[in-house]
């Protein structure tokens, strides 16, 4: 009897072990993604990751310029971030690809502006 339970053991284990395998391709796509705008140079966005789960993901938005600036992405814009706010946005992103940019006049021009890849 306790030799059987330490083999059903072992096989939960192995598949607990099994489905960690799976994980790295799917812990490239994040839900949360962190947003530098300003930074490293004014006219720039810099975020954690390059790549999102299709589905709801939030964007927690810092301005470490010296200019006010927002981000928009999904169909809804954070408001206009003075130097050092923070804001946050929650959108539906589908598969595919997703453009954001800094709608400020000129900004998105100047390069702040990119896409992320939705998996
Ligand atoms: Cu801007």
């Amino acid at each position: 009897m306790l030799k059987r339970s330490r083999v059903a053991m072992f096989l939960v284990c192995a598949s607990v072990a099994g489905a960690g395998v799976a994980l790295p391709a799917a812990a490239t796509a994040a839900s949360s993604v962190t947003v530098t705008a300003g930074k490293p140079s004014e006219y720039k966005f810099s975020l954690s990751s390059s790549s999102v789960k299709a589905g709801t993901v939030t964007f927690k938005v810092t301005n470490k310029g010296k200019i006010p600036h927002d981000f928009s992405i999904g169909g809804k814009t954070t408001p206009l971030l003075k130097s050092g706010k923070s804001a946050s946005i929650t959108v539906t992103l589908k598969k595919g690809s997703a453009a954001y940019l800094c709608k400020v006049p000129g900004h998105a021009a100047a390069g702040m502006k990119g896409t992320l890849k939705v998996t």
